[in-house]
């Protein structure tokens, strides 16, 4: 599933890679009289680095023209990367092996490095070098290993100091997919790595040939033992009759214990310096495990200290969890009708990931009861016993919070305060018994910067038993705010701090100029409900056509002297205010945000307005 444009890059990169490889498999075996160590290792380079292993392989061993390769292997830069695909091939098995299991094992990112490290290096070292060249050099396994050792430590650790802040840089930047091997992510970071880690081993690995302390690219024909290193052809000893030996005997090592101490000590400072840079950046303590896949909003600051918890909390939804897709028409705040058993109003919530839409052509990814957002609206009368059944759907733990009603302490949902989270999959039974009237709202305790900024809130609309003792209306309108974070096609928990702010807003899960429009009569009066179900800002709501009356604040009606007139109404996040407003002349009115970056959608505006703003249209 695409998730990011990068996903696209991604599929394509690993399908060229996944070709490329079996190409050159393909042209090894059936062509090539390549040794069969470098065949392999030229096939696993394609298969890690894609177009650039079929390009290396391509442009410095494929044979052009039958029984050229002698020739066309010869020049030192091809024979520095027949040696470096050597190399690579090995360590970059070890290291892919380490990665998958680390990741599996829930192992910290710096441990990671080292075990890669160690593992590229043993892998490359032990098998590559030392089993599969023992039949080219000869000599005992042991004496290869002694052999190869330095060699194969100043290439690997110029490659791992390339490939480790290339990785762990791609890796927990932002979209840690790329950590889980799961994830075709994974690869195609890996690929990155390997690709950078070769072209920093390249220089060393022509210098080792020169020194005729490595093998290059190498010749065998059919009924011949005989291999032909082209670094030898080159330097003007080889030829097919000598290559047995080669080069341990006629190749001895042209170099200097000065030279190799110090390309020795170079190297082991670029390894220090590539495992080390990456934690000045990332918080290497956190694994893949720890950090879930997570994808976080562009722009947002994560320091060393960052842990796995913040991240987690201010990640994307996951839009391959989602289990209902709701009509593009599909309204929230529906009235949810009880069900009676024995005198108590029954409910049910079932949340879930829902896609969402809060324009005809914007969907969000949303937490939703019953499939709505807000979800369904409880409408009661004071006394009720009400029991909400509820069931979590989600991916995480969640509760309901009843905001605003005086309720038993186990009813009133904070998490892990007065109630155990409801784990995904399980059950809660909320229960009791309505003391209060007015305008209140539900909502998740779970974690709800992250849950209601989703979308988990609700209104409870409640009746007093005396409907004298409410301020009258010719009709009523909830208004239910909320903000968004939405870029490329993910939805973020919109918060108040940098990356995360929000780029939508909608009015009862629509934005302008998808949000509903009222139908009035001059002379008529409209109760608004506000309710900020909102999370990170106060919205100053402001009504055109004159002014409104403050009629409620936070459920409770306000005494006749203290009720006031305005036209601008500071709704905070948790605050309701009822205010009626009488229908003064026909025409177009708004209602709106008075904040303008909140009457945008995604910073454009569309016929006239956007995010919270509605219409109320009035006849004469
Ligand atoms: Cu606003």
């Amino acid at each position: 599933m695409i998730l990011q444009p990068i996903d696209y890059v991604v599929f394509a990169w690993l399908a060229v890679a996944l070709a490329s490889a079996a190409y050159v498999a393909y042209d090894q075996f059936r062509y090539n009289p390549e040794a069969t160590v470098m065949k392999w290792g030229f096939v696993l380079v394609t298969l890690y680095m894609g177009p650039f292993g079929l390009l290396l392989y391509v442009l410095s061993d494929k044979e052009p023209a039958p029984n050229t390769h002698e020739a066309f292997v010869a020049p030192l830069w091809k024979q520095g990367v027949g040696s470096t695909v050597h190399c690579v091939a090995g360590d970059a098995t070890g290291i892919i092996v380490a990665a998958i299991l680390t990741a599996l094992l829930g192992l910290p990112m710096w441990a990671d490095l080292f075990i890669e490290y160690v593992a590229g290096f043993c892998f490359g070292l032990l098998i590559f070098q030392a089993l599969f060249m023992r039949a080219v050099m000869g000599g005992t396994y042991a004496e290869n290993v002694r052999r190869s050792f330095i060699p194969e430590l100043v290439s690997m650790n110029l490659m791992m100091a390339g490939m480790a802040p290339v990785m762990t840089m791609l890796m927990m930047g932002r979209d840690m997919r790329a950590m889980w091997p799961g994830e075709p992510l994974f690869w195609f970071v890996m690929s990155i790595g390997i690709t950078v880690g070769f072209a920093l081993a390249y220089p060393v690995n022509v210098w080792l040939v020169v020194r005729k302390l490595k093998h290059g690219l190498m010749t065998v024909r059919k009924g011949a033992h005989a291999v032909a290193t082209g670094s030898h052809e080159a330097m003007g000893h080889g030829g097919m009759s000598d290559m047995k030996s080669a080069p341990s005997a006629d190749g001895v090592p042209a170099v200097t214990r000065a030279q190799l101490t110090s390309v020795t000590i170079f190297t082991l400072l670029a390894l220090s310096a590539g495992m080390y840079a990456p934690a000045a950046f990332y918080n290497l303590r956190l694994s893949a495990e720890s950090v879930g896949r997570s994808i976080m909003p562009p722009g947002m600051i994560t320091t060393t200290e960052t842990p796995a918890n913040a991240m987690r909390d201010m990640a994307a939804i996951d839009p391959r969890l989602v289990t209902f897709h709701a009509a593009i028409a599909a309204r929230g705040d529906r009235p949810l009708a009880p069900r009676m058993e024995n005198g108590v109003k029954v409910f049910d919530f079932d949340a879930s990931v829902i896609q969402w839409y809060i324009l005809p052509n914007k969907s969000v990814t949303a937490y939703a009861i019953n499939g709505q957002v807000p979800g369904p609206r409880l409408e009661l009368t004071e006394g009720d016993h009400v029991r909400i059944n509820y069931t979590n759907h989600l991916p995480d733990s969640t509760t309901m919070h009843w905001h605003g009603l005086v309720v038993p302490n186990a009813m009133d949902g904070p998490a892990h305060i007065t109630q155990a989270p409801i784990a995904p999959g399980a059950h809660y039974v909320y229960d009791f018994v309505v003391q209060q009237s007015g305008s209140y709202f539900y909502h998740s305790h779970d974690q709800p910067d992250r849950q209601q900024a989703f979308g988990l809130y609700g209104a409870i609309i409640i009746r007093p038993r005396d409907r004298a003792a409410e301020p009258p209306a010719d009709m009523e309108y909830v208004v239910q705010l909320q903000e968004w974070l939405n870029r490329d096609g993910l939805t973020y928990p919109a918060m108040l701090m940098e990356g995360a702010l929000p780029n939508y807003f909608t009015i009862n899960g629509k934005a302008f100029p998808a949000t509903d429009t009222l139908h009035m009569r001059v002379g008529q009066t409209v109760k608004f409900r506000f309710i900020g179900t909102n999370n990170n800002f106060i919205h100053p709501m402001h009504m055109h056509g004159g002014p409104f009356t403050v009629v409620a604040r936070d459920g409770m009606v306000l005494a006749p002297a203290a009720r006031f007139e305005a036209d601008v109404i500071n709704v905070g996040p948790g605050q309701r205010y009822d205010v009626v407003w009488p229908a003064r002349e026909a025409g177009k009115w708004i209602l709106h945000c008075h904040i303008p970056h909140h009457t945008l959608n995604n910073n454009v505006e569309t016929g006239g307005g956007g995010g919270l703003t509605m219409l109320v249209e009035v006849t004469p």
